[in-house]
């Protein structure tokens, strides 16, 4: 029997950068990312999709790895000129970006779904991994503050993540349904599932809370194995500690691990978070602890060999 595939969930610049890792060990039609849409929102009149940008750039070798998202070798002249016109400057839009938004929304507006236009555009860029958005309906991320409820980008970009988180909200998941495309592969015997170290509340939590999708992971008999994107009490990148903390919720991979307990054989954690590995197993998950900090492609390489020689491990022990 051929193997299963490995369907990774991913946010923005971490979950991109174990997909990368992932890319380069297994053959693309063994890798599945389902990547999370409700960080999208429509600028300009534009339909902007940040995190399924991330995964496309980084597959495609087109990010900039300095900022993690966005294009390397980018001009901003639309930013100038907006900026010198008095128009909204808080959201960098690059000019070679700028072209994917105009493209996807041209291509929405004549019927096709953001699942189409992201295999377009793979196809065009030489992607042979299957990206796949969470779903093809709209979900807008909120982040509920002390002083109100933010759209998302509006949270994290403009106001750079500064105000007090006290919850968030999905709008419109309930009436968005998981992409076909995904529930097709997990119910096709996959070998893992995958969930990225992106931020557990804002990037895995919509693709997991889009309906259907939870409850095709569950059906799987695949493992599900969670990368912390916390290490030694902090975000490598982004507000997932800042709004644990907020949260009332120490900023641990063990809570991480609470977050997902229920859905999650096992985590993979840092070394420098070993001495929660036997809290985290009294939850009932296995651990893995190995150097996760993923500077250099090399350390991506890496850390997706852990994750494919946890999955052969827990596959050899027998179905979860
Ligand atoms: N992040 C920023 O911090 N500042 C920006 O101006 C910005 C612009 C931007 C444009 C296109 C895009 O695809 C992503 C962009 N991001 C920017 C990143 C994005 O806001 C976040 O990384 C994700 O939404 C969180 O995963």
């Amino acid at each position: 029997m051929s193997p299963g595939k490995i369907i990774a969930l991913s946010g923005g610049v971490g979950g991109a950068k174990l997909v990368l890792g992932l890319s380069h060990v297994l053959p693309d039609d063994r890798l599945m990312v389902v990547t999370n849409t409700g960080d999208d929102f429509d600028h300009f009149g534009l339909r902007i999709c940040p995190d399924t940008d991330t995964v496309i750039y980084t597959l495609a070798d087109l990010a900039d790895k300095t900022k993690g998202w966005g294009r390397a070798d980018e001009s901003w002249t639309f930013m100038k000129t907006t900026r010198s016109l008095g128009g909204e400057d808080w959201f960098n839009l690059g000019d070679g970006d700028l072209a994917l938004h105009v493209m996807r929304t041209q291509a929405l507006a004549r019927g096709q779904s953001l699942s189409d236009v992201t295999a377009s555009v793979s196809k065009a860029w030489n992607i042979g991994v299957q990206i796949v958005p969470m779903c093809d309906q709209a979900v807008a991320t909120t982040v509920k503050t002390e002083t109100g409820s933010l759209a998302f980008q509006h949270y994290f970009v403009r106001d750079q993540c500064q105000p007090v988180v006290t919850g968030f909200d999905f709008e419109g998941i309930d009436q968005a349904t998981a992409n076909p495309i995904a529930l097709d592969a997990l119910g096709q015997g996959p070998d893992a599932i995958i969930l990225t170290p992106s931020n557990p509340y804002v990037s895995i939590d919509p693709i997991l809370k889009t309906p259907g999708m939870r409850p095709a992971i569950e059906a799987s008999d695949a493992p599900v194995i969670a990368v912390s994107p916390i290490v030694g009490g902090a975000a490598i990148k982004g507000p997932a500690a800042k709004m644990m903390s907020e949260l009332g919720v120490p900023a641990t991979v063990l809570e991480v691990a609470k977050h997902y307990s229920g859905l999650v054989d096992a985590m993979v954690i840092d070394e420098i978070d070993g001495h929660l590995a036997s809290a985290i197993q009294d939850l009932g998950m296995e651990v893995s602890v190995v150097p996760t900090v993923m500077t250099g492609l090399e350390d991506k390489i890496a850390l997706a060999k852990d994750v494919l020689a946890l999955v052969r491990r827990l596959k050899s022990a027998g179905p979860s």
